[in-house]
């Protein structure tokens, strides 16, 4: 594996070369080692991402309209002009064998338009989660020449916090159900959304839908509002029957004006910016810290210890940490303070 390689696919994906993105999209999902460290040079040949792109996280229930309603939204962008990436991020598909069908299907229109790029999520563990991926990927599909990138999740929990992260606008698609219930999505989630829109209004459930967003409302004018002062808009539409699609892209624009308007827009780039180097300090300590040969034999030596309660886990994780950076402190109750205090030398 060689600099040019990742040279030359850094040149064929700038150049809209689909088969170079797929690769490198390919890459950028592995989690060998030889893998891990091409793809952070390719990224490094990219360059600084374009400044005009706009990253949408599209979350909700399953069954909810999600690629229905990115098919709709992504086809009316595309009518304007736009070139349009989808990144499907599904935790459960490892163990389900993948939604990707499911997904493909719904997104016809995209898949087959060259304007459009649709990346079903990749089956196996995601090292480092699925916010290092999804980052990558979408300096990928940016440098590529995607302006739109939509982000869909399964929306089960744990997906939605990791999208929000990666997103410049978070997007919660509802339905209503029977009983006018929005399918107990969790209030933590709802939080996060910088635009609501009730999908499914049309046919017997649009008075539910109408009702539904009219009690969102009322539910969203009671937390804080958002960064810069933005209240979360609920928006009805029927991603069946593309009705509605022109308003949540109305919204989506009035966001984005408003948050470059006031530079949060910016702000919330660099934070996610200072949050992926931290995430990726993270990773690269402990594969270190667990390659380390040292550190694997002490850690084996204390795990009978550990097991009679003779030493805690959190003390023994303390001493490790300290003796993989070479200044082990044996002094009782001394912390990393202490050692920095007293000139952090090896002893
Ligand atoms: N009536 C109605 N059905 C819809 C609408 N949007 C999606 N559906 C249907 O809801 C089901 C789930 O849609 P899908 O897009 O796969 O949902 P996802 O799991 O959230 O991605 C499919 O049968 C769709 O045809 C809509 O606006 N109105
Ligand atoms: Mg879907």
């Amino acid at each position: 594996v060689t600099g040019e390689d990742s040279q030359a696919l850094a040149d064929g994906l700038r150049s809209g070369d689909r088969s170079a993105l797929a690769r490198a999209l390919t890459l950028v999902e592995s989690t060998r080692d030889d893998d891990r460290l091409l793809a952070s040079d390719l990224l490094a040949r990219l360059g600084p991402p374009p400044g005009d792109t706009v990253r949408l996280g599209v979350s909700g229930p399953p069954g909810v309209g999600k690629s229905t309603f990115i098919e709709a939204l992504g086809l009316h962008l595309i009518g304007r002009g736009h070139r349009l990436a989808v990144l499907a991020v599904d935790p459960s598909s490892r163990l389900s064998g993948g939604s990707v069908l499911g997904d493909k299907t719904r997104m016809e229109g995209l898949a087959r338009n060259r304007n459009a790029f649709v990346r079903p999520s990749p089956t196996g563990s995601a090292l480092g989660g699925i916010a290092r991926r999804t980052r990558e990927a979408i300096l990928l599909v940016e440098a590529a020449g995607h302006d739109i990138i939509v982000v869909e999740t399964v929306g089960v929990g744990q997906s939605e916090t990791e999208v929000a992260q990666v997103c410049d606008l978070f997007l919660l698609l509802l339905a209503p159900a029977a009983g006018d219930d929005l399918q107990g999505i969790k209030r933590g989630i709802v939080e996060l959304a910088d635009l609501v829109i009730v999908n499914k209004a049309d046919g017997a459930f649009e008075a539910a839908a109408r009702r539904a967003a009219a009690d969102q409302r009322s539910a969203l004018r009671m937390m804080r509002p958002r960064a810069g002062g933005w209240q979360v808009p609920v928006v009805l539409c029927s991603a069946l029957h593309g009705s509605g699609i022109d308003e949540v892209w109305a919204e989506v624009e009035r966001f984005v004006d408003h948050q470059r308007g006031c530079e949060a827009f910016a702000e919330r780039r660099r934070r996610q910016s200072a949050a992926w180097l931290w995430a990726e300090v993270e990773q690269e300590l402990l594969a270190a810290l667990r390659a380390d040969p040292g550190t694997r034999a002490r850690a084996g030596e204390v795990g009978a210890r550990m097991a009679r309660g003779e030493i805690t886990p959190p003390a023994t994780a303390m001493e490790l940490v300290r003796g993989f950076l070479g200044r082990p402190d044996r002094e009782h109750g001394a912390t990393a303070a202490d050692s920095r205090r007293s000139g952090g030398q090896k002893r």
